[in-house]
């Protein structure tokens, strides 16, 4: 028997499709979690402190130049101004961090419960200007529409002010609590409202919540350092044990371990080979790791090729 780890009420639905107000940025922990609940977003000012900025925007930068280097190495970023760099997991342990961050956990823990995973880490950035609005969608389309719960959360720690005219997200506050038959065909874009937020804030939004990418007429970078959130029975966004290097996951505290997926939740999340002690009473949450073996045909010892990034042999 798997215990709760959600005790998660759902705000009421709504009668109508209604748009409500954007909540108000704010540094109070409490204001925030209420906000996520009711408007399905909220503004948490005051999170980073300078340094971080100036470290954070700074390492965007090369990282984006260097992948550029890649030529066609470099995963598709699709034809719009707007790009995202997938898998921060094996940029820098200044990412990690962000994992394990207090406001993430304080966030993705009142949304998601406790068990919550990592679905992706990824930076998010524009690199000229645009001309329309992003799709408009719910993170979690992949979801039946009927769940009246998050199953994902996604924090944006914002390294660049978010104004209309940089292109910062448009949202449609309520839309998380809108009637089932308005949750499948998007609303249109221009009923949206685009959020106001200083630099340094946490920016959060729910996975039923309608958004998109609003138009960046300046062309500013517009950067924020997505930790995106899920549910420990969904499955993650990047494939996480398959997607991460071997010395980043031996190298890991064990709650990082748990986020990416190297923890048992209930009956999910075996690794085969690995032995889990008192198998029955341990469902809940077992720490797994990564075998040296997998076990084939008639017992055939298959060794599990570790990859490891450069700096680490
Ligand atoms: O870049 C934004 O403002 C929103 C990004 C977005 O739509 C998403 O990550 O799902």
């Amino acid at each position: 028997m798997v215990s709760p780890t959600s005790t998660y009420e759902p705000a009421p639905v709504l009668t109508q499709p209604q748009v409500l107000a954007l909540p108000q940025p704010t540094s109070n922990a409490e204001q925030a979690c209420s906000d996520l609940h009711h408007n399905g977003c909220c503004i948490w000012t005051d999170v980073l402190k300078k340094h971080e900025l100036h470290l954070l925007r700074d390492k965007f930068e090369q990282q984006y130049e260097a992948e550029q280097s890649l030529g066609e190495l470099l995963p598709d970023r699709g034809v719009s101004n707007k790009i995202v760099i997938p898998n921060l997991v094996n940029k820098g342990q200044h990412y990690l961090d962000f994992v394990t961050r207090k406001e993430t956990n304080t966030l993705a823990t009142f949304a998601l419960g406790k068990s919550w995973l990592l679905s992706s880490l990824t930076a998010h950035l524009f690199v000229g200007t645009t001309e329309r609005v992003e799709l408009v969608h719910r993170d979690q389309g992949q979801v039946p529409a009927s769940l009246e719960q998050p199953a994902l959360l996604n924090l944006f720690y914002l390294l660049d002010d978010f104004t209309p005219e940089r292109g910062s997200t448009v949202v449609f506050p309520g839309s998380h609590r809108w009637p089932l038959q308005h949750r499948i065909e998007p609303p249109s874009a221009e009923d949206g409202l685009q959020i106001t937020a200083p630099a340094g804030s946490l920016f959060a939004f729910e996975g039923r919540l309608w958004h998109a990418t609003g138009i960046n007429h300046l062309g500013h970078r517009r950067r924020a350092l997505s930790v995106f959130c899920s549910v420990p029975w969904l499955r993650q966004q990047e494939n996480a044990l398959a997607a991460t290097s071997h010395d980043v996951l031996e190298n890991a505290s064990p709650q990082l371990r748990a986020r990416l997926g190297l923890r048992t939740y209930g009956t999910l999340g075996n690794v085969n080979g690995t032995k889990v002690p008192e198998q029955r009473v341990a469902f809940g949450n077992v720490d797994v790791a990564l075998p040296d073996y997998l076990i084939g045909e008639n017992a055939e010892l298959i060794p599990l090729t570790k990859v490891r990034s450069r700096a680490s042999k």
